[in-house]
């Protein structure tokens, strides 16, 4: 049986203000700022942040980076690149889930045992937001069952519309 549901947890509101061990951005591939959760999270962090982010030479779609939090309460920062949703011909579905596993992996090889994400590609990006919550719920739920991760992994949502997809389909995760 998976215990994966057990591990997570949803959670309303703004990921910038949570306490955990690393919070994952949905960036753009310059990685040096944009709108929507990234703006939000560059905003709070500082300018080190993004001075920082200068460094990496940006950032392919369905990889992921990691920095510090600087002013955030999180320790770092796992900057990923959704897809842009084109009507899902394009390999989104594949490239939107490597962005949640590449995260994990990152965060597990920085001993994160709290990993908070935003719905990655939901915004600007026009993923669907039903398919985007399945693709993150059942890739994360494998990842922790394979790897046997001990980690707290939270889908921070923006609104309550989006909190309930994500409830659904960890409930469906439970049955499975
Ligand atoms: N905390 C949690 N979730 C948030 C927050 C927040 N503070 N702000 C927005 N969301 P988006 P994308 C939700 O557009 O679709 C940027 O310009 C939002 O409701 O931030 O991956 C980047 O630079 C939505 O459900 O990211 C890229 O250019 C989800 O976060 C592009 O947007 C993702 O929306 C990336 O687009």
């Amino acid at each position: 049986m998976s215990k994966a549901p057990d591990r997570i947890r949803i959670h309303v509101g703004d990921i910038t203000k949570l306490d955990v061990d690393v919070i994952v951005n949905a960036a753009n591939s310059s990685l040096l700022g944009g709108g929507g959760v990234d703006g939000a999270i560059h905003r709070a962090a500082g300018r080190e942040l993004e001075s920082e982010c200068r460094m990496l030479n940006g950032c392919k779609v369905g990889d992921a980076k990691i920095t510090k939090g600087y002013k955030l309460p999180t320790r770092y920062v796992i900057h990923t690149v959704g897809p842009v949703w084109q009507g899902g011909g394009r390999g989104e579905a594949e490239l939107l889930a490597s962005c949640y596993r590449k995260s994990l992996e990152l965060a597990a090889a920085n001993d994160c045992r709290t990993v908070a994400f935003p719905a990655i590609s939901t915004g600007v990006y026009r993923y669907p937001k039903d398919e985007a919550t399945d693709i993150a719920v059942g890739t994360i739920g494998t990842f922790i069952d394979e790897k046997n991760m001990p980690a707290t992994v939270i889908f921070c949502c923006f609104d309550e519309q989006t909190a309930q997809l994500y409830q659904r389909a960890v409930a469906a995760l439970r049955e499975a």
